[in-house]
């Protein structure tokens, strides 16, 4: 007999500073979408006793987590896709079976690339800098505003989304909008229609109203 997942009445996420934690953005929005019971936990991650802290809670020392009684799910993209499993409802794919394969690959490629973009425009919710990007992360800005195009003309379909609705492809790429916000890059316009409407997400507001309330240490 398998169990049924979620057993608790109430999920627990723990995620770090909203201000900077774009790992923990992510599943954060896939929890929101699912419409489920939460309570959230941070871990500050600029505090002298942060370390101990993550190491206490984290079994890889990192966060975002995802509680389900004595389950912890580690890993933005795999709490994820527990939630698309767990929440079918939620539609956090696209129900096409193609979509859904290039959605994946959209998602998995955010996870594990774009390490100059990621070093060089970390994400900062509060900041305004305004600097042109080395070539190599101006090379990521260009595959990922390629990449939303491409999403956006083939799966788009009326929905302002990249896949037309919402789904775990919109919240891997999340902290990629506020960062182009943060560091004022030009965009074309298909992005820049993409970005308008991740941004207006009231989901995305309270996240950003989270981070205006965090004070620095
Ligand atoms: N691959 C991990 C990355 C998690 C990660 O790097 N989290 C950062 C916060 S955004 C963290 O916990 N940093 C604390 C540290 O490394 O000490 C995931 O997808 O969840």
């Amino acid at each position: 007999m398998h169990a049924v997942r979620p057993q608790s009445a109430e999920l627990e996420i723990v995620i770090g500073d909203m201000n900077l934690s774009s790992w923990s953005l992510r599943p954060w929005l896939a929890l929101r979408a699912t419409g489920y019971p939460f309570r959230q936990r941070k871990i500050r991650l600029d505090r002298a006793d942060s370390k101990a802290q993550l190491r206490a809670a984290s079994p890889t020392g990192k966060v975002p987590l995802l509680l389900d009684g004595e389950l912890v799910i580690w890993e933005s993209l795999a709490i994820c896709e527990a939630l698309a499993e767990w929440f079918p409802a939620a539609q956090l794919w696209p129900a096409d079976a193609g979509a859904r394969a290039f959605a994946r690959s959209a998602a998995y490629e955010m996870h594990g690339g774009f390490a100059d973009l990621r070093r060089e425009l970390p994400m900062n919710l509060r900041a305004r800098i305004v600097r042109e990007p080395s070539p190599a992360a101006r090379a990521d800005i260009e595959r990922i505003t390629g990449l939303w195009r491409e999403c956006r003309g083939r799966f788009g379909g009326a929905g302002e989304y990249l896949f037309g609705e919402f789904t775990i492809a919109d919240c891997m790429y999340a902290p990629v909008v506020t960062r182009f916000r943060t560091y004022g890059v030009a965009l074309d316009p298909v992005s820049q229609a993409y970005c308008a409407a991740m941004l207006a997400r009231p989901d995305m507001r309270a996240w950003y109203a989270g981070a205006a309330q965090e004070t620095d240490e």
